[in-house]
């Protein structure tokens, strides 16, 4: 009996260290500024709705922040933190156009919800003031980062496998590349307009 319990134990540890999680990390390059890097969804594999929902804010005639990246299936929170009327609307998300949206116009204090239930980045715009821009970035899976202003990320607790993994920056072209995640791995990506 205790034999059998002392094996338990030691296939449990064993299974505990090859399930173990690594991360994705490098730098995008070839841009300036803020990048997104994502994992896409391996086939078949679905993940928990994400519970938390990130505000985004107009404040000062500017989509606050500019750049939000969020799990497929999130809602965001759309702020009016100015004295006058925005209005938030996007022409389509991932590149689809039967995705555009018009949330409305609303004046200041109040905010209203989208769940992003597909995967692309979306480009937010005011209707009120045209010079007016922000991005919310949907990663298909948890496994996202936004870069620093430098272009370097990092992923964490990324399962153990093989992945398509892409770069997004605002107004480049998007760059996806085959990464093996084997403990702490590497991906370097060059955008280019
Ligand atoms: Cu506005």
């Amino acid at each position: 009996m205790k034999r059998n319990v002392l094996l338990l134990v030691l296939v449990s540890l064993t299974l505990g260290l090859t399930a173990q999680a690594g991360s994705i990390s490098g730098k995008v390059s070839g841009v300036s500024g803020e990048s997104v890097v994502y994992v896409e969804a391996p086939a078949g594999k679905t993940f928990p709705t994400p519970t938390q929902e990130p505000v985004i804010d107009q404040k000062g005639l500017m989509f606050q922040p500019h750049i939000v990246a969020v799990q497929q299936g999130t809602t965001v929170q759309f702020l009016n933190s100015d004295s006058f009327a925005h209005n938030v609307f996007w022409i389509s998300v991932g590149g689809n156009k039967k995705l555009g949206h018009n949330l409305g116009t609303w004046p200041q204090g109040e905010k209203r919800p989208f769940k992003f239930d597909n995967p692309g980045a979306v480009s937010l715009l005011c209707n009120v003031h045209p010079e007016m821009s922000g991005y919310v970035v949907v990663s298909p899976t948890p496994y996202f980062a936004k870069t620093d202003k430098s272009g370097e990320y990092k992923i964490e607790n990324v399962p153990d496998g093989s992945y398509n993994v892409t770069a997004w920056h605002e107004g480049a072209k998007n760059q996806s590349k085959p990464v093996t995640v084997t403990g702490d791995s590497k991906a370097d990506f060059t955008l280019s307009k």
